[in-house]
Protein backbone atom coordinates (compact mmCIF):
# COMPACT_ATOMS: atom_id res chain seq x y z
CA UNK A 1 0.00 0.00 0.00
CA UNK A 2 1.16 3.35 -1.07
CA UNK A 3 1.84 5.89 1.95
CA UNK A 4 1.40 9.54 1.78
CA UNK A 5 2.32 12.21 3.95
CA UNK A 6 -0.10 15.24 3.54
CA UNK A 7 1.20 18.56 5.22
CA UNK A 8 -0.56 21.74 4.97
CA UNK A 9 1.65 25.08 6.31
CA UNK A 10 1.07 28.33 8.18
CA UNK A 11 -2.89 29.96 9.01
CA UNK A 12 -4.72 26.77 6.74
CA UNK A 13 -5.95 25.51 9.52
CA UNK A 14 -8.06 28.97 9.18
CA UNK A 15 -9.50 27.65 5.78
CA UNK A 16 -13.30 27.93 5.72
CA UNK A 17 -13.68 30.84 8.38
CA UNK A 18 -11.86 33.79 6.60
CA UNK A 19 -11.06 34.90 2.85
CA UNK A 20 -13.44 32.58 1.55
CA UNK A 21 -12.95 35.04 -1.98
CA UNK A 22 -10.02 33.58 -2.23
CA UNK A 23 -9.25 30.41 -0.59
CA UNK A 24 -13.03 29.09 -0.67
CA UNK A 25 -15.65 27.66 2.15
CA UNK A 26 -14.62 24.63 3.00
CA UNK A 27 -12.85 24.18 5.98
CA UNK A 28 -9.38 21.84 6.32
CA UNK A 29 -11.43 19.35 8.32
CA UNK A 30 -13.71 19.05 4.99
CA UNK A 31 -10.33 18.94 2.48
CA UNK A 32 -8.93 16.59 5.20
CA UNK A 33 -11.79 14.48 4.20
CA UNK A 34 -12.02 14.59 0.91
CA UNK A 35 -8.22 13.57 0.73
CA UNK A 36 -8.90 10.64 2.78
CA UNK A 37 -11.77 9.24 1.11
CA UNK A 38 -9.65 9.63 -2.30
CA UNK A 39 -7.52 7.64 -0.61
CA UNK A 40 -8.48 4.67 0.29
CA UNK A 41 -10.80 4.46 -3.25
CA UNK A 42 -6.61 4.72 -4.47
CA UNK A 43 -6.00 1.89 -1.70
CA UNK A 44 -3.56 4.73 -0.23
CA UNK A 45 -2.69 5.30 3.41
CA UNK A 46 -2.36 9.14 3.86
CA UNK A 47 -1.32 10.90 7.43
CA UNK A 48 -2.44 14.43 7.00
CA UNK A 49 -1.11 17.20 9.30
CA UNK A 50 -1.09 21.41 9.79
CA UNK A 51 1.19 23.34 11.04
CA UNK A 52 1.99 26.95 11.88
CA UNK A 53 5.71 25.92 12.48
CA UNK A 54 8.56 26.01 9.86
CA UNK A 55 10.53 23.79 12.16
CA UNK A 56 7.91 20.94 12.67
CA UNK A 57 7.20 21.30 9.04
CA UNK A 58 10.71 20.33 8.61
CA UNK A 59 10.52 17.77 11.39
CA UNK A 60 7.87 16.27 9.97
CA UNK A 61 9.28 15.88 6.22
CA UNK A 62 12.47 14.57 7.58
CA UNK A 63 10.60 11.98 9.40
CA UNK A 64 8.57 10.92 6.07
CA UNK A 65 11.89 9.31 4.73
CA UNK A 66 11.27 6.17 6.70
CA UNK A 67 7.44 6.00 6.84
CA UNK A 68 6.09 7.37 3.52
CA UNK A 69 6.60 7.15 -0.31
CA UNK A 70 5.75 10.21 -1.12
CA UNK A 71 5.18 13.87 0.00
CA UNK A 72 1.56 16.34 -0.97
CA UNK A 73 2.57 19.80 0.97
CA UNK A 74 1.07 23.16 0.62
CA UNK A 75 3.53 25.22 2.61
CA UNK A 76 1.27 28.41 2.67
CA UNK A 77 3.16 31.73 2.99
CA UNK A 78 6.59 29.42 3.64
CA UNK A 79 6.50 28.60 -0.27
CA UNK A 80 8.06 32.35 -0.80
CA UNK A 81 10.59 32.29 2.37
CA UNK A 82 11.69 28.95 3.07
CA UNK A 83 15.08 27.54 1.91
CA UNK A 84 14.87 25.27 5.23
CA UNK A 85 11.53 23.40 3.82
CA UNK A 86 13.18 23.37 0.62
CA UNK A 87 16.61 21.49 1.65
CA UNK A 88 14.28 19.25 3.96
CA UNK A 89 12.76 17.62 0.91
CA UNK A 90 15.63 17.94 -1.40
CA UNK A 91 17.19 15.59 1.61
CA UNK A 92 14.97 13.48 2.22
CA UNK A 93 14.71 12.92 -1.76
CA UNK A 94 10.93 11.30 -1.61
CA UNK A 95 8.32 13.03 -4.75
CA UNK A 96 6.85 15.92 -3.83
CA UNK A 97 4.14 17.54 -5.00
CA UNK A 98 3.70 21.35 -3.93
CA UNK A 99 -0.08 22.18 -3.86
CA UNK A 100 -1.78 26.07 -3.82
CA UNK A 101 -5.28 26.76 -3.91
CA UNK A 102 -5.08 30.33 -5.27
CA UNK A 103 -3.77 30.85 -8.22
CA UNK A 104 0.03 32.27 -6.84
CA UNK A 105 0.70 33.70 -10.41
CA UNK A 106 -2.32 35.94 -10.66
CA UNK A 107 -1.47 37.33 -7.10
CA UNK A 108 1.11 39.75 -5.52
CA UNK A 109 4.74 39.71 -7.27
CA UNK A 110 6.17 38.21 -3.86
CA UNK A 111 3.93 35.43 -4.52
CA UNK A 112 5.14 34.20 -7.60
CA UNK A 113 8.35 32.92 -5.99
CA UNK A 114 8.24 29.39 -4.87
CA UNK A 115 11.59 28.27 -3.31
CA UNK A 116 9.45 24.54 -3.41
CA UNK A 117 8.99 24.11 -7.27
CA UNK A 118 12.56 23.46 -7.52
CA UNK A 119 12.42 20.16 -5.85
CA UNK A 120 8.58 19.10 -6.64
CA UNK A 121 8.19 16.68 -9.04
CA UNK A 122 5.34 18.78 -9.86
CA UNK A 123 2.97 21.85 -8.64
CA UNK A 124 -0.78 22.01 -8.84
CA UNK A 125 -2.09 26.07 -8.39
CA UNK A 126 -5.33 27.71 -8.49
CA UNK A 127 -7.30 24.89 -8.65
CA UNK A 128 -8.86 24.92 -4.86
CA UNK A 129 -9.35 21.91 -2.79
CA UNK A 130 -9.43 19.90 -5.79
CA UNK A 131 -5.64 20.29 -6.59
CA UNK A 132 -5.18 18.35 -3.39
CA UNK A 133 -7.33 15.64 -5.21
CA UNK A 134 -5.45 15.75 -8.36
CA UNK A 135 -1.98 16.33 -6.65
CA UNK A 136 -3.37 12.27 -4.75
CA UNK A 137 -3.63 10.84 -8.33
CA UNK A 138 -0.60 12.12 -9.88
CA UNK A 139 1.43 11.30 -7.35
CA UNK A 140 -0.36 7.75 -7.11
CA UNK A 141 0.00 7.58 -10.80
CA UNK A 142 3.13 8.41 -10.27
CA UNK A 143 4.41 6.13 -8.22
CA UNK A 144 3.43 3.27 -9.41
CA UNK A 145 3.46 3.41 -13.14
CA UNK A 146 7.19 2.87 -12.67
CA UNK A 147 9.16 1.49 -10.75
CA UNK A 148 10.03 5.10 -8.69
CA UNK A 149 8.63 3.49 -5.43
CA UNK A 150 11.42 3.13 -3.27
CA UNK A 151 11.46 -0.75 -1.75
CA UNK A 152 9.99 -1.86 1.29
CA UNK A 153 12.57 -2.95 4.32
CA UNK A 154 11.70 -6.46 3.04
CA UNK A 155 12.46 -6.07 -0.51
CA UNK A 156 16.00 -4.49 -0.17
CA UNK A 157 16.69 -6.74 2.23
CA UNK A 158 15.80 -9.68 -0.47
CA UNK A 159 17.95 -7.60 -3.09
CA UNK A 160 20.74 -7.40 -1.10
CA UNK A 161 20.77 -10.63 0.12
CA UNK A 162 20.36 -11.69 -3.61
CA UNK A 163 22.95 -9.75 -4.88
CA UNK A 164 25.61 -11.41 -2.29
CA UNK A 165 24.40 -14.75 -3.74
CA UNK A 166 25.95 -13.91 -7.01
O1 LIG B 1 -2.99 29.43 -2.27
C1 LIG B 1 -2.43 28.79 -1.38
O2 LIG B 1 -2.74 27.65 -1.07
C2 LIG B 1 -1.34 29.47 -0.55
O3 LIG B 1 -0.33 28.49 -0.30
C3 LIG B 1 -2.00 29.93 0.71
C4 LIG B 1 -1.08 30.75 1.61
C5 LIG B 1 -0.42 31.87 0.83
O4 LIG B 1 0.53 32.53 1.65
C6 LIG B 1 0.28 31.35 -0.42
O5 LIG B 1 0.82 32.46 -1.11
C7 LIG B 1 -0.69 30.63 -1.30
C8 LIG B 1 -1.88 31.38 2.77
C9 LIG B 1 -2.67 30.41 3.58
C10 LIG B 1 -3.54 31.19 4.50
O6 LIG B 1 -4.78 30.54 4.58
C11 LIG B 1 -5.84 31.22 5.07
C12 LIG B 1 -7.06 30.60 5.00
C13 LIG B 1 -8.17 31.24 5.46
C14 LIG B 1 -8.08 32.51 6.01
C15 LIG B 1 -6.87 33.13 6.09
C16 LIG B 1 -5.74 32.48 5.62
Amino acid sequence: MLRIRVLHGPNLNLLGSREQSIYGMLSLEAVDSAITKLAEELAAQVDLSQSNSEGELVTWIQEARAEYDGIIINPAAYTHTSVAIRDAIAAVGLPTIEVHLSNIYQREEFRHRSYISGVAIGQISGLGPTGYLLALRGLHDYLTTSKRRKPTSAQATSRGAAKGTR
